[in-house]
């Protein structure tokens, strides 16, 4: 950063007063993390110079003596985490890679089930705007209006009505233990593929504090930089072989070929969709993954649920309303309904205020629209990065119930944000 300083002082004051924001709020964003300097140095290192399309030992440019090593340890670490048969790290993001399990084993037109984006699902998985939608067809199922939790009754009866192609699993704004089997059976009585969007738990999977996919869906997406705490990025892991390929009138190359599940993920990611992977990312992926075999990830992970489990019961004592009434995972989505509909903006910029990071989103049924949705989406993973234990939680928690039972009070966010600081203060990052 010193020779930054001198080269580009604009940019460098930015990233400093980030950094400054990052260290004296609390940010709950259930989807970001505090990554460690390790991960953070690789991403920061000379492998952003280099060109590598191909897989390792199968380039289209020369000098990967160092990179393919680099690319195989990443690799090898992710399937002992997981304990996947086969992994991809080149995937940029979530939305790529998800495309390039699409293009990997759809047709356009052919027909995605996902759950509803307005009711904790992902763009991705069939949302009528997006490439899921538009160039496939999509069915998404929604949770039950009682309960708010998913309904795999309902969900199997939806699927052998519609008869997708693919079954995807997984959320971003669910507050609950996902069901990966029972989705994957419902899959393999239809006929489909199972894909399982694990980016938001996949910390906790490796945590062994959420149920695992592994070893029986087809396909699993995970970003890397949620809770498992790694660079901005996504990868794919799969099965070896295609359970549902159809090879009559096949010679034996093309079946061998047709029936390799890990070969069509390969070849759809690269050259499919993208060109040359970001070996600066891949290596960060590797310190990540090298983090999470540790023993002390485990008690992070179980340390991020109690975090969370802690903070509802305080939400839930300040006579907040939670969707499904608490949490099993990572995150709560508060419902402001009963205080008005379409709150959650006012309330996520009332708690920015008072030096809380949040964001608003729908909660299932919403009253109101996406723009003016009536929640409020809050997360531990951060604040667990940071040290922070239950009592803490508690504190937070009834901060929060301050703020937004008083949303227009100035001098209430004043006040909170200075205790605020103070705690961020007992709990440095960077
Ligand atoms: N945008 C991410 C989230 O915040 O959950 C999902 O891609």
């Amino acid at each position: 950063m010193r020779s930054m300083k001198e080269q580009d002082p604009e940019v460098y004051h930015l990233i400093e007063h980030e950094k400054e924001r990052q260290r004296n709020v609390l940010n709950m964003i259930p989807s970001e993390n505090y990554v460690t300097e390790a991960v953070l140095t690789a991403c920061g290192s000379v492998l952003n110079n280099k060109y590598s399309e191909g897989y390792p030992k199968g380039r289209y440019y020369q000098g990967h003596e160092f990179i393919d090593d680099v690319e195989l340890l990443a690799i090898e670490r992710a399937k002992k985490l997981f304990g996947a048969e086969h992994v991809n790290v080149q995937p940029y993001s979530g939305s790529p890679a998800n495309m390039a399990v699409y293009h990997a084993l759809l047709k356009p037109g052919d027909k995605i089930m996902g759950m509803r984006l307005d009711m904790g699902g992902h763009l991705t998985h069939g949302h009528n705007v997006n490439f899921s939608a538009r160039y496939f067809t999509s069915t998404q199922y929604t949770v039950d209006p009682e309960t708010e939790l998913l309904d795999l009754d309902a969900i199997r009866r939806q699927a052998i009505k519609e008869k997708p192609k693919i079954i995807v699993s997984g959320a971003t704004a669910y507050p609950r233990i996902i069901d990966f089997k029972a989705f994957h059976e419902i899959a393999e009585e239809i006929g489909a593929y199972s894909l399982a969007d694990i980016s938001h738990v996949s910390g906790l999977i490796a945590g062994k504090v959420h149920p695992s996919p592994f070893p029986f869906t087809d396909v699993v997406m995970t970003t890397t930089h949620k809770t498992l705490r790694g660079p901005r990025a996504a990868m794919l892991m799969c099965k070896k072989e295609d359970r549902l390929a159809k090879t009559e009138g096949m010679d034996e190359k093309q079946a061998a070929q047709e029936k390799d599940l890990a070969r069509k993920i390969d070849r759809a990611v690269f050259p499919g969709l993208q060109g040359g992977p970001h070996d600066h990312i891949i290596a960060a992926k590797a310190v990540c993954f090298k983090e999470a075999l540790q023993p002390e990830f485990k008690v992070y992970a179980h340390q991020i649920v109690k975090n969370a489990k802690a903070l509802a019961e305080e939400l839930l004592a300040q006579g907040l309303r939670l969707v499904t009434g608490g949490t099993d995972n990572h995150l709560i989505l508060i419902d402001l309904t009963p205080k008005g509909i379409g709150l959650g903006k006012e309330g996520a910029i009332a708690l920015e205020n008072a030096g809380m990071c949040t964001n608003m989103n729908t909660v299932p049924y919403d009253k109101s629209t996406p723009f003016r949705p009536s929640g409020i989406r809050i997360g531990t993973p951060i604040l667990t990065t940071r040290g922070m234990k239950e009592s803490e939680m508690k504190q937070i928690g009834a901060w929060m119930g301050q703020i937004l039972g008083d949303m227009k009070n100035t001098d209430l966010q004043q006040r909170v944000r200075q205790d605020v600081k103070t705690l961020c203060d007992q709990f440095p990052f960077y």
